[in-house]
């Protein structure tokens, strides 16, 4: 299998994550959606990362539908949601809310690094930074201990370890170690996985690509 992407992606990163966790051996392509535009569109219509391109050569989008492929060939030992219902969709509910994380704050990294300057609208980095807020109040509210759902890792610790890091290197003004600290010692339980340590967000493949860290407001 060969995964597509750069591990400054959360939606990558957390595929591979996910390959580790099922020992599941993969290969990597690095492209950038940004600096490889043309040869991303190959890949992906849509010029998205992640995409997985399976040993037939057939290609998958989407971190959670590709997640969702892979749990269902991985050892069911190692699958990372419940097959019965209503835990199922209670773990995949929580991993929505935390792939969305991610998405908000892409999307609000997006308004810094990919704009022309002075033309990023205060109005809506303000209201991606409340859905931002919002979304971080509610999962800490579900209190973790350790893992967001029943007693083992899932696919929901997945997607919301995997955002909290994200924000936490995209917009550390929001002080979210101290503002949400119930998600941060979860976060904590997750990066001491194996899987979790095999797999370390790439801020030179973000540089490469072109982000730069924001100056502080
Ligand atoms: N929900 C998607 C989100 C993927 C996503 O937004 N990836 C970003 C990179 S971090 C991307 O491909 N951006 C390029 C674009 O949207 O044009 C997933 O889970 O895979």
């Amino acid at each position: 299998m060969i995964l597509v992407g750069q591990f400054d992606s959360p939606f990558v990163r957390r595929v591979a994550i996910a390959l580790h966790h099922y020992g599941i051996p993969f290969e990597r392509r690095v492209l950038s959606v940004f600096k490889d535009f043309e040869a991303m569109l190959n890949v992906n219509p849509l010029g998205k990362v992640p995409s997985l391109v399976l040993d037939d050569g057939e290609t998958l989008f989407d971190s959670r539908a590709i997640i969702d492929y892979l749990d269902g060939i991985a050892d069911p030992a190692l699958r990372l949601a419940p097959t019965e219902e209503p835990q199922r969709r209670q773990v995949l509910k929580i991993e929505v809310v935390g792939i969305g994380l991610a998405e908000k704050v892409y999307e609000r990294g997006l308004e810094y690094s990919r704009r022309a300057p002075g033309s990023s609208d205060p109005d809506w980095r303000a209201r991606l930074e409340a859905q931002i807020r919002s979304t971080c109040g509610w999962l800490e509210n579900l209190t973790p201990s350790p893992w967001l759902f029943g007693e083992t890792f899932t696919r929901a610790d997945l997607a919301v370890a995997v955002a909290m890091q994200y924000l936490e290197r995209v917009v550390p003004e929001l002080d979210s170690s101290n503002a949400f600290p119930r998600l941060q010692a979860h976060r904590r339980h997750c990066e001491a996985l194996a899987a979790f340590a095999a797999v370390q967000d790439s801020t030179d493949e973000a540089r490469a690509s072109g982000w730069r860290p924001e100056p502080p407001s």
